[in-house]
């Protein structure tokens, strides 16, 4: 299976069309799982292949396009979710447990409609948009993902929020049952996050619902999870049950939990040092040749992670060595 995964590999750097490249690499791991490989990939930390349902009427759009998307497997066994364990290939192994159907959303807070929302009242299937972006972890490595969401502003405008709502707070589900490792305080539960309003409006901030055209997998935030390219991953909350209008600059987990490591803005900045390491480079995973950081190269981190055109002028004014 691996050799096999490999001569794709090899097809696509002589020329296969990107947008295509994933869909049929996915379309082989599907009937891989199908011809008896099933057996082998819990060996690799992996999900079901091909268990998620694809979605329909995706809008494809230029963000990214001409990004090299980073392999289906790495995507889906390399993650960050503290709920199902704190390895890489935990959230993999553990977030079945996790039941994003069907599922609630609370709004509250400064807005004209509040109260308990459907999944089908927040995302609406003609609002989706497939966006290509790069993401970039705090802990120094990076992945190129092709994900289906929606525009948050466009989540936002049907929630009518008043001029008091300066900041948008997010809350990820808290249940032990579904987040066996909300059982041990390893982070203050439930995980939260938050964006200044003209943040979670601007157009590149989405709901993501999905990857690689399909469903997304629990272990990367099943069902709706957000997604902020210019900033550090932990941003972006998986498994959102709370949506709120605030005042004030809310907390985020890991602002609160290591304060003098981890800021609330947490832009990607080449120029702000993480007290114990470097952000000057990353390790791009691209997912071939192995999923760990370790085999991965080197690059130069950009500012805001290569979107500075786009929302440089969110910052203008501000201090961001004090504003991490
Ligand atoms: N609820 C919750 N959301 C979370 C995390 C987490 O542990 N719990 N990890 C964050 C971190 S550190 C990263 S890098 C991204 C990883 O997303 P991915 O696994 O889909 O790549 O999710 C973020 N969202
Ligand atoms: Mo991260």
């Amino acid at each position: 299976m691996l050799i096999k995964t490999k001569n794709i590999s090899d097809a696509k750097s002589s020329e296969i069309v990107q947008q295509d490249f994933y869909y049929n690499r996915r379309k082989f791991l599907t009937s891989a799982a199908g011809l008896g490989c099933a057996a082998l990939l819990p060996a690799l930390g992996s999900p079901a292949f091909g268990a998620q349902k694809p979605l329909k009427n995706v809008q494809k759009t230029a963000w990214g396009d001409k990004l090299q998307p980073t392999t289906f497997d790495a995507v889906t066994t390399y993650n960050n979710f503290y709920e199902f364990g704190t390895l890489k290939s935990d959230p993999s192994k553990n977030a079945h447990t996790l039941k994003p159907h069907p599922w609630t959303i609370e709004v509250s807070g400064h807005a004209d409609k509040t109260g308990k929302f459907s999944y089908g009242d927040i995302i609406k299937p003609h609002q989706l948009e497939e966006r290509i972006y790069r993401m970039r972890c705090v802990e120094g490595w990076s992945m190129v993902i092709p994900w289906v969401g929606v525009p948050l502003a466009k989540i936002i405008k049907r929630l009518e929020p008043t001029s008091k709502a300066k900041y948008i707070a997010f809350e990820t589900l808290l249940d032990r049952q579904q987040m066996p490792l909300q059982k041990f305080p390893i982070l203050p539960w439930p995980y939260v996050e938050g964006l200044r309003m003209d943040e979670a409006m601007h157009p590149l901030t989405i709901m993501a619902i999905g990857v690689f055209g399909s469903e997304m997998p629990n272990q990367n935030g099943a069902p709706m999870r957000l997604v902020v390219p210019w900033k550090y991953g932990f941003k972006g909350i998986k498994s959102i049950v709370k949506i709120s209008f605030v005042e004030k600059q809310p907390p985020s987990t890991w602002s609160v939990s290591t304060p003098h490591e981890y800021g609330f803005y947490s832009n990607v900045n080449p120029e702000v040092d993480h007290p114990r390491w470097s952000q000057k480079r990353e390790r791009l995973i691209t997912g071939e040749g192995g999923f760990s950081a370790l085999f991965a190269k080197k690059i130069e981190t950009k500012m805001f992670n290569g979107y500075a055109e786009e929302v440089a002028g969110l910052y203008a004014g501000m201090d961001l060595k004090k504003n991490f």
